[in-house]
């Protein structure tokens, strides 16, 4: 059945942002898979923890001390509720990237070594290549790749050739920052389960825009921030399989997560709690909540479905725009993402200029030079929408991207 559709004006009266003037224009913000913009119940929730109830949390015996973990232990609830996770498996870490360096470190490193394999993909952001790289240089462990074929998905046959063994883990993003494509991660999770490799899922770009439920996915890991769900920075998430997090050691150590210290030794404290050491961010989960609120209020599945209404819309309109290439899959299995070029225009041009009317994208090679590597292009230009987002915002762009052909004459 069909999500009802949202309304997009209505929304955008809930981001004071939006109201923005950007070099004497209204914004039209098309970066939220950098960070997205953040609605009024939101700040509102961080000024009042600070106003009303700011203490640290598991502590105290006063009243905002409990106020104050009631927050942040709502928090934990919350996300696992929209997620469909045990919150014993909700750990509280800065970002995605934090997220993965804690499985890297906390469980790859500690057991692997040159017999076992990595397995990644060529798509992956930074964040989920990175820490696999760092653990191969201290374990020796093999890491290879799933390329990424010419329409922008996991190529299938190197699929089945690498979820095989030696392979251990497999480490994927659900929705690629760039292309938009959204990976078959049940399918994915089911054959590498079949063959005894455990699974990361990097979903900073999919928890924000699309129905996850972990329950029904299975995945070992599953790593998110809360700034691109409307949330705030500085908070992020790690869903762990809690018999894995039980078995593994901390990833920090110090206040906090710790059982009994002698001078000898220390024992831990309990999952969650043994991955959160010295004081979290109680702000942060205060606008976490919020922001979990807030789209639960909106409806998921109405986000989903305004995604990829305004993806396909995009792609009519910038299909007229001459000159112009786009990356990805332009399907079902794309979404709310639009990475694309001007013949004879630098990426960053096409920023500067569509930033001159007031349009905000994205530049660069977006923390994955290895795909850009594989596009044949030292970087792109990104236009990423969310529920606040309307067809006048795509309109916006692809007028300034006439304009951009205009000033380079093409
Ligand atoms: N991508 C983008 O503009 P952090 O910074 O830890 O919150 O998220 C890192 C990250 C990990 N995986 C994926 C798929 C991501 O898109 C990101 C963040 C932003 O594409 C900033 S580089």
């Amino acid at each position: 059945m069909l999500a009802p559709t949202l309304d997009a004006g209505l929304i955008r009266l809930d981001f004071p942002i939006l109201k923005e003037q950007v070099n004497g224009r209204e914004l039209v913000y098309l970066d939220s898979a950098a960070t997205s913009q953040k609605p009024t119940a939101v700040i509102e929730a961080i000024s009042a923890y600070y106003t009303h109830a700011n203490a640290n949390v598991h502590r105290g015996v006063h009243v905002l001390g409990e106020r104050a973990t009631e927050i942040f232990e709502g928090a934990r609830e919350s996300v696992a509720r929209l997620v469909g996770a045990d919150p014993r498996g909700v750990v509280f870490v800065r970002n995605t990237t934090e997220g993965i360096n804690l499985v890297a470190q906390a469980y790859a490193r500690e057991r692997f070594g040159p017999q076992d394999r990595i397995v990644c993909t060529e798509m992956e952001h930074h964040s989920n290549l990175v820490p696999w790289q760092r653990v191969r240089e201290q374990t020796g462990c093999q890491l290879e790749f799933i390329p990424v074929t010419p329409d922008g998905r996991l190529d299938a046959e190197a699929t089945v050739r690498l979820l095989q063994a030696p392979t251990r883990l497999l480490a994927v993003t659900h929705v690629s920052n760039v292309l938009g494509t959204i990976n078959p991660v049940e399918e994915l999770i089911r054959q590498a389960h079949g063959e005894g490799i455990r699974v990361l899922i990097d979903g900073a770009q999919a928890v924000p825009h699309m129905p996850v439920d972990l329950a029904q996915l299975d995945p070992d890991f599953y790593a998110f921030s809360a700034h691109k769900m409307c949330g705030p920075t500085g908070i992020g998430v790690l869903y762990g399989r809690p018999e894995l997090l039980d078995e593994m050691p901390p990833f920090l150590t110090g206040g906090s997560m710790i059982s009994v210290v002698t001078l000898e030794k220390t024992t831990w404290d309990e999952i969650p709690h043994k991955f959160e050491a010295g004081t979290p961010d109680i702000g942060g989960a205060a606008g976490l909540r919020a922001a979990v609120d807030y789209l639960e209020k909106v409806g998921i599945p109405s986000v989903f479905r305004h995604g990829v209404e305004l993806t396909e819309y995009a792609d009519e309109m910038l299909s007229e725009v001459p000159g112009l290439t786009r990356y990805g899959p332009q399907g079902p299995d794309q979404l709310g993402i639009v990475s694309f070029n001007l013949e004879g225009v630098h990426p960053h041009d096409v920023g500067t200029i569509v930033d001159r009317a007031g349009v905000a994208i994205r530049a660069g090679h977006h923390c994955c030079q290895p795909l850009m590597r594989r596009l044949s292009v030292s970087a792109t230009a990104r236009a990423s929408f969310y529920l606040y987002n309307t067809r006048d915002d795509v309109d916006a762009l692809v007028a300034a991207l006439f304009e951009a052909n205009r000033i380079f004459g093409s």
